[in-house]
């Protein structure tokens, strides 16, 4: 038998052991949530009438200054010139950097109004002692958005703790899975509310000793379940319970995963910083 027959036959024997074993022969099997054919992750198509607080934070790099800005992060409508988003969405930049649209229902939309960033206030204390401790800003646009009382409203801000087990609504522009494509459509989801003490025992074997539940974070997720959740390009957005803002979109193991809930700013926790800000601007 000459070389090349024995190489041939060695390849086809080895396509057979491979089969027998079951070897993926599909390189980048579906996710569980992308089965579910999920968005934001897990919601549905929502119009910017319905989550009329919900902005879109673009950005471009300072180095690429040719580049149009993108969408990045969400954030809320806290007062005409004034935004809340995440810490971990802005931190490192310049308010240059940013613009802010209001009013629209597409992350590429220019329909909406557009506005500029004036100034970032972050929390002094982000990331101190724990991972994502903290994760809060305020964004101040200059000039202040144009309140229509329809598709650009303020929300007011928490000052009581939401009860576990309320229903809350996310909204946003981003990932429709871990890892996969952003929604152009703004999307929402509806979540529950988990406890402190049962979402921190839920991350308890997450990540080094510094990635704990403290009291400036806040939990949403359908536990035992999954399927919905904010993922990534939602950060720095809106959680809702009773047309109140209780949560900033933050962090997480993953998205929508059954065991790990989505992790939030706690708005009523950083309350006294937000409102000592304000009183400053
Ligand atoms: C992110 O990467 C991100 N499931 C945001 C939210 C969550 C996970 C990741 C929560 O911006």
């Amino acid at each position: 038998m000459s070389r090349s027959w024995l190489v041939c036959l060695l390849a086809i024997m080895a396509c057979l052991l491979a089969s027998t074993h079951g070897l993926p022969l599909q390189e980048n099997p579906l996710q569980e949530d992308e089965k579910s054919g999920g968005r934001i992750v897990g919601g549905y198509a929502t119009d910017i009438a319905q989550v009329p607080y919900q902005i879109s934070l673009r950005y471009k790099g300072i180095t690429t200054p040719q580049n149009a800005y993108r969408h990045r992060c969400g954030g809320s409508i806290i007062a005409e010139d004034k935004i809340l988003t995440a810490a971990h969405c802005i931190i490192g930049t310049v308010p240059s950097q940013y613009k802010v649209v209001a009013g629209t229902n597409y992350q590429t939309g220019s329909d909406g109004v557009i506005t500029n960033v004036k100034e970032i206030i972050m929390h002094e204390e982000y990331f101190s002692e724990f991972a994502y401790n903290n994760d809060i800003a305020i964004l101040v646009v200059d000039p202040p958005l144009p309140l229509n009382n329809f598709t650009i409203q303020t929300i007011k801000m928490a000052t009581e703790q939401p009860l576990e087990g309320a229903v809350s609504k996310i909204s946003g522009w981003g990932t429709t899975s871990p890892g996969g494509t952003s929604s152009n459509q703004l999307l929402a989801v509806d979540v529950p509310i988990v406890s402190n003490d049962v979402c921190d025992k839920d991350y308890e074997n997450f990540g080094d000793e510094t990635y704990r539940i403290t009291a400036s974070m806040l939990c949403a997720g359908k536990r035992g379940v999954g399927g919905a959740d904010a993922c990534q390009g939602d950060s720095g957005g809106p959680l809702v319970v009773r047309d109140v803002l209780q949560g900033v979109v933050s962090w997480g193991n993953s998205c929508a995963l059954a065991t790990h809930p989505g992790v939030y700013a706690n708005v009523a926790y950083l309350r006294s910083w937000i409102d000592a800000k304000l009183a400053q601007l």
